[in-house]
């Protein structure tokens, strides 16, 4: 299964600035000649490929981009500034597609990667630039080119930062919907979610990939009810949302249910951060409320999150801690890519070490 996050966007590059025709006037000087400058270069479309983002939600709230225009050149033989480039950062692994949806046009892989993507047109020619033997006093100028103008579409392959687990019906899809754009089917029946769904969440100015998978229950690792395949989805995630309905009967039951499956799935996911947490507990009074936190925090080995997606309430914490953790994980990342890096040779003089002189010539 494959989820993809994309975007269509309309680029233009800057138009050249137009040349200028002049000529020199002044006191005592006649027939000062021709000098008009020529306009300047339009700005360049240019994508970049930046650290810190991992989907394309910010093409969601700005479509066009457009460079800006060269600037004209001027009398005195003055040439118009060259605009500067429109720059357009996109996360690593974005695809940039032609109109059709199909063509791959650029394939932005890793960090740093800079494409310039549509040239800005080059600047129009002032008088000056006619001059010649024959033409002493030439009037003509040019516009300047004009930029290119495409639509195209961005392209992203999302991976789940963090994955939410938890029995059927525990409100799951419901935490998503309430979180995210995503519009995952909601229903008061085990097995409503089928496959998984992916929804991008955002917090303040942060954001991260959420995946919603279908309930597990007792022996989902023998192929139960959906099973755990669907666990494979999150194995790549930092960190576990583990929801436990607040309103049934035995909560701690429920958790320990689904931490079975997932320690009997393997693949490490048992080891990744878990974040525990009550939902629906707009149904519940406070007092009800506190005696099954207590209930849960003594299997769980700590005290969960509380929180309803119906009415709001906790959610922000809830993504606050999932946030805070993959941060953290984010950073360990990045420590372990500079650890692989290849070591610096040694070089003293490089490092400012101080030569002795030991004055024995
Ligand atoms: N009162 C209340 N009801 C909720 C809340 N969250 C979910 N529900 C209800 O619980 C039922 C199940 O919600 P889902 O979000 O479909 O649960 P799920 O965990 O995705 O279920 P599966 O896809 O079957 O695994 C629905 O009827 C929801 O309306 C909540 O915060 N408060
Ligand atoms: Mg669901």
């Amino acid at each position: 299964m494959k989820f993809l996050d994309q975007a269509k966007v309309f680029l233009r590059s800057g138009d050249g600035g137009a040349g200028c025709a002049a000529f020199r006037r002044e006191k005592f000087i006649d027939h000062g000649g021709p000098n008009g400058g020529n306009g300047g270069r339009g700005g360049d479309v240019i994508f970049e490929v930046v650290d810190g983002l991992n989907t394309l939600i910010d093409f969601r709230y700005r479509q066009h981009f457009k460079a800006a225009r060269g600037g004209a050149g001027e009398g005195s033989d003055r040439t118009g500034a060259d605009a500067p480039p429109l720059v357009i950062q996109t996360p690593p692994g974005t695809e940039i597609l032609d109109e059709d949806g199909e063509t791959i046009l650029a394939d932005l892989t890793d960090v740093g990667d800079r494409l310039v993507f549509l040239r800005g047109g080059d600047g129009g020619f002032g008088n000056a630039h006619f001059k010649s033997s024959t033409n002493r006093a030439p009037r003509k100028c040019t516009p300047g080119w004009p930029g290119q103008e495409r639509w195209v579409w961005l392209r992203l392959k999302l991976i789940a930062d963090a994955g939410i687990v938890g029995l059927p019906n525990a409100g799951k899809s419901t935490f998503l919907a309430a979180t995210s754009h995503a519009k995952p089917k909601i229903a008061g029946y085990p097995f409503t979610t089928l496959t998984p769904n992916l929804g991008v969440v955002r917090l303040d100015d942060r954001e991260f990939v959420l995946a919603d998978i279908p309930g597990l229950i007792e022996d989902a690792h023998q192929g139960a009810g959906l099973g755990t395949r669907f666990l494979g989805h999150v194995e790549r995630s930092g960190v576990l949302l583990h929801l436990v309905d607040a309103t049934q009967d035995n909560p701690a039951k429920a958790w320990r249910t689904v931490r079975h499956e997932i320690e009997a799935y393997g693949h490490g996911l048992a080891d990744k951060p878990e974040i525990v947490a009550l939902s629906k507990t707009d149904a519940l009074s406070a007092e009800d409320i506190a005696k099954v936190r207590r209930k849960l925090a003594r299997v769980a080995g700590k005290p969960p999150l509380v929180l309803s997606a119906a009415s709001g309430a906790g959610v922000r914490e809830a993504i606050g801690a999932l946030l805070r953790i993959i941060d953290a994980g984010r950073i360990e990342e990045k420590i372990e890519q500079a650890a692989d890096a290849p070591p610096v040779p040694w070089d003293p003089a490089a490092r400012g070490a101080v030569v002795r002189d030991t004055g024995h010539g």
